[in-house]
């Protein structure tokens, strides 16, 4: 057993000690140029005279500002803005029976990964917080070579074809006249795309949904989307659909928080990350995997190889196959979170792509963007992206080569280099495709098995509890509210009626229109110019799962009634009750909360037993919308409360976001500025007593219950 322990963390530490060689630490070591020259004064240039002219000579001033005139590379085209960390991945049991995939055997073995996390639409310096997918991209540093599995928070996408995405991004990003608006996708190019193509529909719900806000980039799920395939020893495959689900459940923000903390901390998450991880609150994932047997492929109402559907976990459950734990923030964001390069292409032994026409237009465009963004073709020797596996071929030269192959050998076959490198055998790893029939004629088209855009929308839609489907219909009111053209939003109350004809109803309702009555006929557009039309007309298949509890966020948060790592703000002032800030403190850290001292001013403030008490945030700093719950404690608090708006406002706000408010004998404070019938029901722990601790005991509870959406309807 001691050896299983150390076996694994050496094979976790393995990409961590490939890093260190190229670390630099400049602490007690004296300052150089970048030729090692050491340096006398880092303050001024090379001048003529004190008051001269700077001289062309001064070789120091010149390669500090060459070297910073280039230190920008080009963003990502979409997934600018991300943050990432590095982390581990473990087996719980050998999956030898699907997959001869090398880290998927032995559950003593830890490997390697650097996980990041992204928004699609915004640029680099954008908010966190915007309404869209997240990226969720995992690099797994085998010993067979790099596995990225290059996912999403939503585990449908947009489109069926790759042949859309350049379209789809130039839809969404911001419009190219005037550049707005800015992470964003309520306006009018973005829309008019989506609504001339029906087979955006069911992605459309998702992104409309709660899951496009996330609460953190800790607590939401991660999905591979496409249908990938494991091959096992015997070179059989099956079908597998990847899927990451977070320890800590799947949780959200509203949509008027996520505005809001756009604008106070618009790296909410990312902060939030790194700070989980400083903190030693390690996030984690459980990936599952759905298993479809190869001769079930067409047991479906959907093609398998549409990434815009779902196999339902009613219809094939997840098997849970290991964790992911994320425990080291990187060292630099550029040289690791910024210069890593995610490709759906590269995979291992054991791991094989399928005919979906999104997935294979991917496996073109990785590497291709790579070439821009970081400029050579020796991208995979940048540290974060280079294999901990043994890595020879021929290639060779190009800019920033690093590598110095020896040797007068750069070509396959030879005999001047005895053969070498050799072509690995199956047995010794070497890569083989999996040797899938294809019987078929040369097309530019589209499988009509691809037709049905509408019912796993419907699907999706039908399995939200009534708090989220009125978060649907509002997402969907503003999005549209924004529109300038009224044709697009009619297309779009056309399209949505082909969904649920309530949401359409009530999203009409929100933009003064009437859903269609004849709506254009939701043709296809994304066909050819000679395409029988007819051919290509959305079909709705009847499906015979109505609902999937699954899909719902809310239904499914009883798993995940843990407070860990939630933040809790406890609103002070001169006065307030030491006992009971201890109290609550020490309840709430022993479930793994956290708390911050709120006052009217930073520094300290006197308690109700004369002790001192440090302020974390003042109440110009401190939000209510960066906190999960508020907490009152009892003192003197009362008449502060009452006579300041901005403590007003912070509970208000936590109030309208149907938030925990618990409160020590300031009740009155709470009637009389809240309804009166507000009780715990409600998510109000009101306590006469400050030292109770049933109070501490149901205030924790109703934070396990998150939000009390039953608020929502009377704000
Ligand atoms: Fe993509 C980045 C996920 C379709 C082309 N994609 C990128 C990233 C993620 C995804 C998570 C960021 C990786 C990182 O953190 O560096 N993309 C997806 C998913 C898709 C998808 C889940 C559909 C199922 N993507 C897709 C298509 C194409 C691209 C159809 C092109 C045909 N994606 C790219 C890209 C990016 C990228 C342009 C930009 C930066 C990068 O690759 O490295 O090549």
């Amino acid at each position: 057993m001691k050896n299983v322990k150390k076996h694994s963390q050496d094979s976790e530490n393995r990409k961590q000690q490939d890093l260190e060689i190229n670390k630099s630490d400049a602490t007690d070591q004296l300052m150089t140029t970048d030729q090692g020259l050491k340096i006398n004064d880092d303050n001024n240039s090379l001048k003529a005279g004190e008051r001269g002219p700077s001289l062309l000579e001064d070789f120091i001033l010149r390669e500090k500002i060459t070297h910073f005139d280039h230190e920008r590379i080009p963003e990502r085209i979409v997934h600018a803005r991300g943050s990432a960390a590095h982390g581990y991945f473990q087996v719980y049991e050998s999956m030898e029976k699907y997959t001869k995939a090398g880290f998927l055997q032995d559950p003593s073995i830890k490997t390697p990964v650097f996980t990041r996390f992204s928004t699609v639409a915004g640029s680099r310096g954008s908010t966190d917080l915007a309404r869209d997918i997240r990226g969720f991209a995992v690099k797994f540093y085998t010993e067979q070579g790099n596995y990225d599995l290059v996912g999403n928070n939503v585990p449908v996408f947009f489109i069926q074809d790759a042949m859309k995405f350049p379209d789809l991004v130039h839809a969404v990003k911001p419009e190219p006249n005037n550049e707005m608006p800015q992470a964003a996708s309520a306006h009018d190019t973005f829309w008019d795309f989506i609504s001339l193509m029906p087979e955006t529909m069911h992605t459309i719900m998702w992104v409309m949904s709660d899951r496009a806000i996330p609460r953190s980039l800790r607590m939401m799920e991660g999905f591979g989307v496409h249908t990938f395939r494991f091959i096992n020893k015997n070179n059989e495959s099956h079908f597998v659909k990847f899927h990451w689900k977070p320890k800590l459940g799947t949780h959200a923000v509203v949509w008027d928080e996520a505005q809001k903390i756009s604008g106070k901390n618009s790296d909410f998450h990312r902060q939030d990350l790194w700070e989980a991880i400083e903190n030693g609150d390690y996030p984690e994932w459980e990936l599952g995997v759905q298993i479809i047997p190869e001769a079930d492929e067409h047991k479906f109402e959907f093609d398998l190889l549409d990434p815009t559907k779902i196999v339902p976990e009613e219809t094939v459950p997840i098997t849970i196959i290991g964790k992911m734990v994320l425990n080291r923030n990187p060292d630099n964001f550029f040289a690791e979170t910024e210069q890593v390069a995610f490709h759906p292409g590269h995979i291992v032994p054991g791991i094989d792509f399928t005919n979906d026409p999104l997935l294979q237009g991917r496996l073109f465009s990785y590497t291709d963007t790579q070439l821009s963004r970081l400029g050579s073709p020796n991208f995979h020797e940048i540290p974060i992206n280079r294999t901990i596996a043994p890595m020879f071929n021929n290639q060779r030269d190009g800019h920033m080569r690093q590598e110095i192959n020896v040797g007068r050998i750069s070509y396959h076959p030879n005999s001047l280099g005895g053969g070498c490198p050799f072509q690995a055998k199956i047995d010794e790893g070497g890569f083989t495709s999996f040797n899938e029939r294809i019987d078929a004629q040369k097309v530019r088209d589209r499988s009509e098995s691809f037709s049905d855009h509408f019912s796993q929308a419907t699907l999706f839609f039908n399995s939200q509890t009534q708090t989220e489907k009125n978060h649907i219909i509002n997402a969907l009111r503003f999005e549209l509210g924004k529109l300038e053209t009224p044709a697009i939003q009619n297309r779009m109350l056309g399209l949505l009626s082909q969904i649920d004809k309530t949401l359409a109803e009530k999203v009409a309702q929100g933009l003064g229109l009437k859903v269609p009555s004849s709506p254009d006929k939701p043709m296809n557009h994304g066909v050819g110019a000679d395409a029988d039309q007819h051919k290509y007309e959305p079909k709705k298949v009847t499906q015979s799962l109505k609902s999937s509890d699954a899909l719902s966020m809310l239904k499914n948060k009883t798993l995940s009634k843990t407070i860990a790592t939630r933040q809790v703000a406890f609103i002070c002032s001169e006065g307030v009750d030491r006992a009971a800030i201890n109290g609550m403190k020490a309840a709430l850290e022993k479930e793994g909360a956290s708390i911050k001292i709120i006052a009217p001013h930073l520094g300290t403030i006197k308690t109700s037993d004369g002790s001192e008490i440090k302020v974390d945030q003042s109440f110009l700093i401190a939000s209510s919308v960066l906190f999960d719950a508020v907490y009152i404690p009892d003192g003197k608090n009362t008449k502060f409360l009452n006579s300041n708006s901005v403590v007003i406002e912070f509970i208000n706000e936590a109030y309208k976001h149907c938030k925990v408010i618990g409160a020590d004998k300031s009740e009155i404070f709470i009637k009389t500025n809240f309804n009166e019938k507000l009780d715990a029901e409600q998510g109000i722990i009101l306590n006469a007593d400050s030292q109770d601790k049933t109070f501490r005991i149901s205030f924790i509870d109703a934070m396990g219950e998150h939000r009390f959406w039953n608020r929502e309807e009377e704000v």
